[in-house]
C-alpha cells in the first residue's frame, strides 16, 4: 500500500509529523466563554464576582402567585438533583418591598411592560441575586438561565455536592424574539414512550422553546385513546412488525398475521403528559390528522372512507396518500367531532392541528357522495371540497374556543377564516396566509426538517434523505423580506419537525434532534441582529457538555472533517481541503489508510494527492476524536481529466462534478447527492474517452449507484468496447447486472472487464437504464435514474 503514496509536498504538514509533536504544540481553542446561554440573550454583562448556592439560601416569591410559587419549587427540586444543595423557598408581600438581603434569590413582578410574557431580567450579585418578570412564563426561563450559569455537571441530575456550586454575578435581559418556539415530534410512524415524551418536552423547556407539536395520528398508528372509538387504539394503534425491511419495502399486513409494533397513550397518560407540560411552561399542540394520512383509523373504521375498505395498518410507506375520510358521508363529521371533543377535554391548549397536508383527491372524484356534496355546497371541484372540510371543523372547534391551524396544503381551495398556516413546503405559503391576514408558523423542509442528515450520509444512520446541517438550520430567517411590517407581524414564530419514519427509538430522536435544536432555539428566541454562527459555536462547546452531561445521545457529525478534493487536469494531481462545520482545533490526517489518531500529521494547508491514496482525517480535541473518522478515495488511472463524450447528456439536478466528474479519480459515496454522481435520468450513459494516444490497458470499470427509494436503479448491462480510431468499435463484453431491480437497499457497484493487455486509443462504455420504474415501485412508470461514477481505465 505505501508504495502507492505519494504525499506532495507541505512543509506545514512536515513541520507536524509525528516525531516533531510537541504536546505544548497543540492548539487549543479560546477558552470557552465563562458565561454561554443557549438561545442568546439580548444582552449579557459580567460583573465583578461569583454567588455560591447554599443550603442558607431562601427563593424569596411574591404572597398569593401560586404559579410563580411552583416554579419556585421546580427550581429548587431541580437544584436539590442536580447539586444537592438543599434550598427553601418563603413567600413574601411584594408590597414590603423587601430589600435585597443576603443569600436570596428573589423572584419580583416586574413592573416593566417591555419584559413581555415570558421576558426576564437577571441580576446576580456575590450575595443575592434578583429575577424580574411579569409572571410565571418569564420566571421559568429565567430559571432556565440560572441553570446555565452553573457548572455543566448540574445537568446530570446526580447531585454531586463536592463541587463548588457557583454563578457568575452578571446582569442580563432577555426576551423571545418570536412567540412560537416549537418542535414537532411524529409518535405514529414510530411509537414513543411516554416517559420519553416528557424528557423530550424537558428538552424543549431547556431550550426555551415553548411548543411541543405532538403529532399523534397518522397512517401508521393511531396513538390517542379515544372512549367512544376503541378500536382506534385496538386496531390502529397496532401493525405488523416489518422493521427489519426498508421503510419503503414493507409488505402489508397479510391475511392471518397479527399486528403487533406499536402502542399508545390511555387518556391518563395524556393527562399526566399535559400536566408535566404545564409545569415546564410548554403548551401542547395536538395534531390530529385529516382528511388524510388517516389509514390508522379507517383500518379501525372502514365506514369513514370513501370506498368502506377494507383497510389494514401500513407497516411503512404510503404513497400517496389516497385512503382518506370521505366528506360525503355526514357520519364522517360526527365521528370527527366525537374524536376531537375527547381531544379538546384532554388538551387544554388553545391551538389544535389538523393536519391537512398531502391529500390524492383521487377517491373524491369517484365517489358519489363527495360528488353529490361538491354539488349540494356549490364547490367548484375536489380542492374546494377539501377547504369545505377544513372549513367544517374549524367552525366546531371555533364553537369551543378553540383554534385550528393546518399545514400549507389547507390555503388551497380557500383558507377557514380563522385558520393559522404551518408553512412546510417552503416559506411561500406562509407568506401568502400572512398576506391574507392569518397566523403563520414557519417550518420550512429547507431548514426545520429534523428527519433529514445533518451531516455527510456516509457518515450518518439512514435517514429519509435531504441535508439540513447545524449551520443551515442556524442560518434560518422565519420573516419572509416580502412581507410588510403589518404582515410580518402574522408570523408568530418558528419550529423543527422530527418525523420518523427513519427514526426507529428515542435515542435515535435525541441523536436528530440534538444539537439542531440549539439551532432552531436560537432563531426563535435571539435578535436577529446578534445572531452570529462563530459566537454561537463558542457557545455550544460548553452546550455539549451540558448534552454529555444529562446523557443526552446528540450528533457529533458538526466534527466530521469534510474533504473537498479537486482535480486539477494539467498536473492531474488532486487538492484535498479538510474542514469541520464547527471549529475544532485541530485536524488530523493520514493518507496511506491509517486511522489517524492525535498524533497524526496536523492539518494546515490542502493536501496534494498524484498516487491512488486514501486520505482519512479526524479533528481532535486535547487529544480526543470529536467526531468521527472520515475518508476520501482519490484512485489515480489512465483516463484521470480525459473527459468523455456523451451521446446523452447528464441531468443538470446531478452533474457530479461536471466534464470531468466521471473521470476525476474520485468515487461516488452511497449519497446520491454527495456532488459526485452524475445522473443520467431515463437516458443511458454512453460514454467515448479518448486517451489521446493508443494505450496497453488492463482492466476497465464503471461504477454505478442503486437506490430504488430515489428511483435509482443499477443499469441493467454495461457494454464494454475499445477503438484505434474512434469509428470502428470493438465490444470487449457486456456485463449484466447481477442484483435484482427490487434489492431495496442503498448499493454501489462496478461493473469491469479484464482486458489483458489489449492495446486502444478510445474506450466506449454503455450502461443501458432500466428505463421506467417497474410496476411494482410505488413511482411505477416514472423515469427511472441511471447514477455513473467513476470510469477507471487502467
Ligand atoms: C411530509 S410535513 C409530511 C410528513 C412526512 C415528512 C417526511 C408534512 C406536513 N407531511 O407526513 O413525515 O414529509 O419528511
Amino acid at each position: 500500500m505505501k508504495k502507492n503514496i505519494l504525499l506532495v509536498f507541505l512543509a506545514a504538514s512536515l513541520v507536524s509529523m509525528p516525531a516533531c509533536v510537541k504536546v505544548k504544540m497543540i492548539p487549543k481553542l479560546e477558552k470557552p466563554p465563562e458565561i454561554s446561554i443557549v438561545p442568546r440573550p439580548q444582552s449579557v454583562e459580567r460583573l465583578p464576582g461569583v454567588f455560591t448556592l447554599s443550603t442558607e439560601i431562601r427563593v424569596i416569591v411574591p404572597t398569593g402567585k401560586p404559579e410563580i410559587r411552583s416554579v419556585a419549587d421546580y427550581f429548587i427540586s431541580q437544584i436539590a438533583e442536580g447539586t444537592a444543595v438543599g434550598m427553601s423557598v418563603v413567600e413574601i408581600d411584594p408590597a414590603l418591598k423587601a430589600d435585597l438581603q443576603s443569600k436570596t434569590i428573589t423572584f419580583n413582578i416586574s413592573e416593566d411592560p417591555g419584559v413581555g410574557t415570558e421576558g426576564y431580567t437577571l441580576l446576580s450579585g456575590p450575595d443575592a441575586i434578583r429575577v424580574e418578570a411579569a409572571g410565571p412564563r418569564g420566571f421559568f426561563n429565567a430559571v432556565q438561565t440560572i441553570f446555565e450559569l452553573l457548572p455543566p455537571e448540574f445537568y446530570s441530575g446526580k447531585a454531586n455536592a463536592a463541587l463548588p456550586w457557583t454563578i457568575p454575578a452578571a446582569k442580563i435581559n432577555d426576551a423571545p424574539r418570536y412567540a412560537w418556539r416549537g418542535m414537532l415530534l411524529d409518535v405514529s410512524r414510530h411509537f414513543f414512550p411516554k416517559e420519553f415524551i416528557k424528557k423530550f418536552i424537558g428538552y424543549l423547556a431547556m431550550h426555551k422553546m415553548n411548543t411541543f407539536h405532538w403529532h399523534l395520528t397518522d397512517d401508521q398508528g393511531w396513538r390517542v385513546e379515544i372512549k367512544k372509538y376503541p378500536r382506534l387504539t385496538e386496531v390502529g394503534a397496532w401493525r405488523v412488525d416489518r422493521e427489519d425491511k426498508h421503510w419503503n419495502a414493507r409488505e402489508p399486513q397479510k391475511e392471518g398475521e397479527t399486528a403487533t409494533y406499536g402502542g399508545f397513550y390511555t387518556q391518563d397518560e395524556i393527562r399526566e403528559v399535559v400536566a408535566y407540560a404545564k409545569s415546564l411552561q410548554v403548551t401542547i399542540v395536538p395534531e390530529i390528522e385529516l382528511p388524510g394520512h388517516c389509514l390508522a383509523a379507517l383500518a379501525s373504521y372502514p365506514e369513514y372512507s370513501c370506498s368502506g375498505g377494507p383497510f389494514t395498518v401500513p407497516p411503512g410507506g404510503v404513497w400517496p396518500i389516497t385512503n382518506v375520510y370521505c366528506p360525503g358521508k355526514e357520519k364522517t363529521f360526527a365521528f370527527l367531532e366525537d374524536v376531537l371533543a375527547e381531544v379538546l377535554a384532554l388538551f387544554p391548549g388553545e391551538v389544535i392541528h389538523i393536519g391537512g397536508d398531502e391529500v390524492d383527491k383521487a377517491n373524491w372524484k369517484k365517489c358519489p357522495d363527495c360528488q353529490a356534496r361538491i354539488k349540494a355546497e356549490g364547490l367548484k371541484n375536489e380542492d374546494e371540497l377539501q377547504s369545505y372540510f377544513v372549513k367544517r371543523i374549524e367552525k366546531f372547534l371555533n364553537a369551543k374556543g378553540r383554534k385550528l391551524v393546518g399545514w400549507d396544503e389547507i390555503l388551497e381551495g380557500g383558507l377557514a377564516p380563522n385558520a393559522a398556516v404551518m408553512s412546510w413546503r417552503g416559506t411561500e405559503g406562509g407568506i401568502a396566509a400572512a398576506k391574507e391576514g392569518h397566523n403563520v408558523v414557519m417550518t420550512p423542509t429547507s431548514h426545520c426538517y429534523f428527519d433529514y442528515y445533518q451531516g455527510q450520509p456516509a457518515y450518518e444512520p439512514p435517514a429519509i434523505g435531504g441535508f439540513l446541517q447545524l449551520s443551515k438550520v442556524y442560518e434560518f430567517e422565519p420573516t419572509p423580506a416580502a412581507l410588510s411590517p403589518d404582515e410580518a407581524k402574522h408570523i408568530l414564530g418558528v419550529q423543527a419537525n422530527l418525523w420518523t419514519e427513519y427514526v426507529p427509538n428515542s435515542s435515535h430522536a435525541e441523536y436528530m434532534t440534538f444539537p439542531r435544536i440549539a439551532a432552531i432555539a436560537e432563531v426563535g428566541w435571539s435578535p436577529k441582529e446578534l445572531r452570529d454562527w462563530d459566537d454561537f459555536g463558542a457557545r455550544m462547546n460548553v452546550q455539549f457538555e451540558r448534552y454529555r452531561m444529562a446523557g443526552i445521545n446528540y450528533a457529533k457529525s458538526s466534527f466530521n472533517v469534510r474533504m473537498s478534493p479537486e482535480l486539477d487536469r494539467q498536473t492531474r494531481t488532486v487538492k484535498v481541503k479538510l474542514e469541520t462545520e464547527m471549529k475544532t482545533p485541530e485536524i488530523r490526517y493520514s493518507f496511506d489508510g491509517v486511522e489517524p489518531g492525535p498524533m497524526s500529521m496536523l492539518y494546515a494547508q490542502p493536501i496534494f494527492l498524484k498516487k491512488t491514496s486514501t486520505v482519512k482525517a479526524g479533528a481532535f480535541f486535547e487529544g480526543e476524536l470529536a467526531g468521527r473518522i472520515t475518508e476520501t478515495r482519490f484512485v489515480a488511472h489512465k483516463a484521470l481529466g480525459k473527459a468523455p463524450r456523451l451521446t446523452y447528456p447528464f441531468s443538470n439536478r446531478y452533474k457530479g462534478g461536471g466534464d470531468i466528474g466521471l473521470v476525476n479519480g474520485l468515487r461516488g459515496s452511497k449519497s446520491h447527492t454527495d456532488g459526485l454522481w452524475q445522473g443520467f435520468e431515463k437516458d443511458d450513459l454512453l460514454a467515448e474517452i479518448d486517451l489521446g494516444k493508443t494505450t496497453k490497458l488492463k482492466e476497465i470499470t464503471a461504477g454505478f449507484l442503486h437506490n430504488i427509494d430515489s428511483w435509482i436503479f443499477f443499469p441493467t448491462t454495461v457494454e464494454f468496447a475499445v477503438s484505434g480510431d474512434g469509428h470502428d468499435f470493438r465490444s470487449i463484453s457486456t456485463v449484466k447486472s447481477d442484483v435484482s431491480p427490487k434489492f431495496a437497499d442503498v448499493a454501489v457497484k462496478d461493473f469491469s472487464v479484464k482486458v489483458s493487455g489489449k492495446k486502444a486509443r478510445f474506450v466506449r462504455i454503455h450502461a443501458k437504464n432500466i428505463g421506467l420504474c417497474p410496476d411494482w415501485h410505488s413511482s411505477a412508470g416514472g423515469k427511472a435514474w441511471l447514477f455513473a461514477d467513476e470510469i477507471i481505465i487502467e
